[in-house]
């Protein structure tokens, strides 16, 4: 087999030893096998350019060469704010509403695609095996194909693939899928994204899906699984040894002065439902008195996509909303929402998780979610934690011993949060071997290994010349 060649829109350089602990678990394990191969990681370097000229930034740490190109700002803004966030993004995690469907984005977004391709291709030999990352990339494998490249060439989505009837609403929509279909192996989270990929393309396509998940479009051939992504588990494994994770796991014990901790972990955006969450726990607030003064919420979250306008609107709800319960709930020695908007490194972050009695992690929609994973593998197993899951999260279909909850719902959310509080230790012990049982098996490294495996094994053997790319509809 031949190197491993990453593509994803940003790239992760490998850390230095003494940062290793703030590298995150994808990118671990992604360098990992890149190491293994002498591979290649491709992707935007982050920084912009007057004019693009297709130069490459090589850089080479810990025996892995990243290869990134600056783009211009119209890029940035059409391709990346633009299509890749304000189009696909909202648009994949059921919010049409949000969805902004503008010309110039799509044209910018196959503009990037295409420079992406015609940057990196000539740097590809003929034996590599290529892994394209996530929805910024959807039409890159044609257009490498394009340019001629018959490689086995795989893409996997991170976030969620939403059902045929909302797909539908994207201008062009066939032309982005069609586009997937130059792949030789595509793949999702979780079964439910998989089969609303199936019914789109036996729906729009007129398709036809094999038992073994093959699809086939008018003669194209295209192999398509769920791999359900983990973390490190051996990371958050050992939380306790750790000095920056102690440290947090004492701040955090500390200050709730012998209350019960909940936990929240997300980055600041719509899709994790912050402000159900927020209501959820006022709920639980108005509805069990008895706990007024007894529990503490402490909701990380970190601005993310500064330069998308609705992130802006939901760091202005969520301050007003946090005010307000403080406002209603809160005494002189007591506050029952700690709301902050900052990220912390991994080790900081367990320390947090161990020191929780409960985590909400209650996304309206997310493709995998790692928090959840997180969580579970930093609890001490003598007295662990309870989970409370979004049932709309991919981790739900995983992680079924969680207190699984339909976040839209403040009566479910506030019953969840009681029922948490008050579970038996010995039912907390039941719940929370079965959670760590999964987490363990299908880590990072498994979802890595059984992608590259079920790629080098993909038949590529049909005709994947250059011009043989089926003609784009619309
Ligand atoms: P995200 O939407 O970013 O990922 P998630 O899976 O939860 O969501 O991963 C977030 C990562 O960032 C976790 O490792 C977490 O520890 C870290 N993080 C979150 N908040 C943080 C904070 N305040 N400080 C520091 N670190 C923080 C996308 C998809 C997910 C999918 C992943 C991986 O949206 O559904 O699970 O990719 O495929």
């Amino acid at each position: 087999m031949g190197r491993l060649i990453v593509i994803s829109n940003r790239v992760s350089a490998p850390k230095p030893r003494s940062a290793e602990g703030t590298q995150g678990g994808l990118a671990v394990a992604l360098l990992a096998a890149l190491q293994e191969s002498n591979g290649l990681w491709f992707g935007w370097s982050g920084e912009r350019t007057e004019r693009f000229t297709g130069e490459i930034h090589f850089q080479r740490h810990g025996g892995v060469t990243t290869a990134t190109v600056d783009l211009e700002e119209q890029d940035v803004d059409e391709y990346y704010n633009g299509y890749a966030n304000r189009t696909l993004w909202p648009l994949f995690h059921y919010r049409i509403d949000l969805a902004e469907f503008d010309r110039t984005f799509g044209s910018g977004y196959e503009r990037v695609n295409e420079r992406f391709a015609a940057t990196f291709a000539p740097l590809i030999e003929a034996d590599d095996l290529i892994w394209v990352h996530d929805y910024h990339l959807v039409p890159l494998g044609q257009q490498l194909r394009q340019r001629g490249l018959k490689n086995r060439i795989g893409f996997f989505l991170h976030i969620p693939w939403p059902p045929q009837r909302l797909l539908v609403s994207l201008p062009y929509h066939q032309r982005l899928v069609r586009s997937m279909l130059d792949y030789d192996l595509i793949g999702f989270h979780t079964e439910e994204w998989l089969e609303s990929f199936h019914h789109y393309v036996a729906r729009e396509l007129g398709g036809t899906i094999e038992p073994d998940g093959t699809i086939e479009v008018e003669g194209r051939r295209v192999k398509t699984a769920a791999f359900p992504i983990g973390i490190d588990v051996s990371e958050f494994e050992r939380v306790l040894d750790r000095p920056d994770a102690r440290n947090a796991y004492e701040t955090l014990h500390r200050s709730a002065e012998g209350r019960k901790v909940i936990i929240g972990v997300d980055r600041l955006d719509y899709s994790k439902g912050l402000a159900e969450r927020f209501n959820g726990y006022r709920r639980f607030l108005e509805e069990n008195p008895d706990w007024l003064g007894r529990v503490s919420f402490l909701q990380i979250a970190p601005p993310t996509r500064g330069e998308v306008h609705t992130y802006e609107h939901i760091r202005e709800e969520l301050d007003a909303l946090s005010g307000r319960i403080n406002g209603q709930f809160a005494h002189v020695d007591w506050v029952p929402i700690r709301y902050v908007n900052q990220g912390y490194p991994r080790d900081g972050l367990s320390g947090f998780y161990r020191a929780a009695d409960v985590a909400l992690v209650t996304p309206l929609r997310d493709g995998m979610n790692l928090v959840a994973k997180e969580y579970v593998a930093s609890q001490d197993p003598d007295d662990p934690g309870v989970l409370i899951l979004s049932r709309f999260a991919g981790a739900a279909h995983q992680l079924r011993e969680a207190l699984l909850v339909n976040p839209y719902s403040k009566d479910e959310v506030s019953d969840a949060i009681r029922k948490a509080l008050d579970m038996p230790r010995a039912e907390r012990i039941r719940r929370w071997e079965a959670l760590v049982d999964n987490v363990r098996r299908e880590d990072v490294l498994h979802w890595r290994r059984t992608f590259v495996e079920a790629l080098a094994k993909a038949d590529n053997s049909h005709d994947r010349a250059e011009g043989a790319a089926l003609p784009l509809l619309e």
